[in-house]
């Protein structure tokens, strides 16, 4: 591995991809993108591949090019099993693997709070609560997180699996409250799981400081990821006159994966 190689980052051409690309490479001074689709224009210091995540020769020869990875793609919403084998499974365990034989040590995985989506709202969780994915995407993330810990265990790759919550400019719905992530500390996170001496395994909240979280990261030991906006700001516009109008016993409303638990 060497350390003028870029970073790779998969799903460049996602939300949080889009967002992500020109700071990325602000921070570490060149990126190597892919999507399986088209992502915009590309930035200087960029460079974007398009590739199947399925196509484990294909995700071999970019991760054998890069310094470190973000692993942001996938099929990133609730559909049928099949829908989401190729990306979610075999695209995760192609970068892994490929990781593995390249020596790239370093991985952030985008998981998400789906891992743990049947967990009730009323639960604060941390790093150690059991899984409880709402749904065959969920599964999938759990997958990552397992396939992740063989991989360190086994092979000393060092990886971050981020328990997103909502990552979006800004929160919509009295949910978001608790489970926005706003983009600024979504990019602060990666950057700290990049960079932290000694990463190992860990699972992180994906979460900003939101006064209605739900999610503790103080048994996450390598990284010190300190989230700087919460959504409180946006309260009242989604709750005025602080009232939540929502049916409690709705699954939507109950649990922590919010609709995905329908
Ligand atoms: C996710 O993991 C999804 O990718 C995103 O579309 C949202 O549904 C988010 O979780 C959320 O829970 O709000």
């Amino acid at each position: 591995m060497s350390a003028n190689k870029p970073v790779l980052l998969t799903g460049a051409a996602g939300n949080l991809g889009r967002w992500l690309r020109p700071r990325l490479i602000e921070k570490y001074g060149s990126l190597l993108s892919t999507d399986i689709v088209d992502g915009g224009p590309v930035n200087p210091g960029e460079e974007y591949v398009l590739a199947d995540l399925a196509d484990g020769t294909a995700i071999d020869r970019l991760v054998a090019r890069s310094s470190k990875i973000i692993h942001l793609g996938a099929v990133s919403i609730e559909k049928s099993f099949m829908t989401i084998l190729s990306a979610n499974y075999m695209g995760t365990f192609h970068v892994f693997e490929a990781a593995k034989q390249h020596g790239v040590k370093r991985i952030v995985f985008a998981s998400s709070n789906h891992v743990i989506g049947f967990h009730e709202t009323t639960t604060e969780l941390d790093a150690e609560s059991v899984m409880r994915p709402d749904g065959f995407y969920g599964v999938s993330k759990a997958f990552g997180e397992n396939l992740a810990s063989l991989y360190h265990d086994k092979h000393g790759l060092e990886i971050a699996c981020l328990r997103i919550g909502s990552a979006l400019p800004e929160p919509l719905d009295i949910r978001h409250l608790s489970t926005w992530l706003s983009l600024p500390d979504l990019l602060q996170l990666i950057d700290d799981c990049l960079t932290a001496p000694n990463l190992g395994f860990e699972i992180v909240y994906g979460a900003s400081n939101n006064d209605r979280g739900w999610w503790d990261n103080s048994k996450t030991k390598a990284v010190k990821f300190q989230p700087k906006d919460n959504s409180e700001i946006f309260a009242e516009k989604l709750m005025p006159g602080g009232k939540d109008p929502r049916d409690q016993s709705d699954p939507a409303v109950k649990f922590q994966g919010g609709p995905f638990c329908k």
